[in-house]
């Protein structure tokens, strides 16, 4: 059994869908980050870092306990205990290993960044426009990606899909606008997301 410890925003929605799309059973530890739950001393015990999502993992490697932060570590942990959506092929890997990082280093960092700019006490709206357009490009070349091929990192659906739908999630959530005129995004998106595992997953 893994404990997932979690809110819903795209780095919690990863890990929960890494966990129900592997079919790992886990129990749903839900954090407050808005009543400063993170901050806690037995949080911090989990991740020192005082950010979501961790998991333990009392079954972990060698039957020992695990605890692991990052939402993408998350992702590529319950891959490989569960032996799903990491393509065996070298060079279909290889491709799951840059899309998974455009969509877990570029999109969400991207979205977390816009959205500190725009929050903060003294906003600065060409700054927040500047990350604006990078967010938007990376989203444009994604749709010419999905134009050539089904899933993010080729024929076959990867953990690339599931980092990246996180990213989509909160962006067509709070920047519905950057999303506008990419069919090819908005097609892979509703496949994606119709999927009952990742249903479940946005469910916080
Ligand atoms: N790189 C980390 C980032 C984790 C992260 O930024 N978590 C945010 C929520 S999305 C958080 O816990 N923020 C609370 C805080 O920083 O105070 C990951 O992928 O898990």
């Amino acid at each position: 059994m893994i404990d997932l410890y979690a809110a819903g925003t795209s780095n919690g929605m990863r890990a929960r869908m890494a966990l129900e799309e592997c079919g790992l059973p886990y129990t749903l530890h839900p954090v407050a980050l808005d009543k400063g739950e993170h901050k806690s001393p037995e949080f911090l015990a989990l991740n020192p870092n005082a950010q979501i999502p961790v998991i333990v993992d009392r079954d972990g490697p060698g039957g020992k306990p695990l605890t692991l932060s990052q939402s993408t570590a998350i992702l590529i942990y319950c891959a490989e205990k569960s032996g799903k959506y990491l393509p065996k092929d070298g060079a279909a890997r290889a491709a799951m290993w840059q899309a998974l990082m455009s969509a877990s280093t570029d999109i969400t960092p991207m979205f977390g960044s816009v959205n500190a700019v725009v929050r903060a006490k003294e906003p600065h709206p060409p700054t927040a426009q500047m990350f604006k357009d990078r967010l938007r490009q990376y989203f444009k070349v994604w749709d010419e990606r999905l134009a050539k091929q089904p899933y993010a990192a080729g024929s076959e659906v990867s953990i690339a899909d599931f980092s990246l739908f996180a990213g989509y999630m909160r962006t067509s959530g709070a920047l519905p606008e950057l999303l506008e005129g990419l069919p090819n995004l908005t097609r892979w998106a509703k496949e994606i997301g119709a999927r009952p595992a990742m249903q479940r997953a946005l469910r916080f």
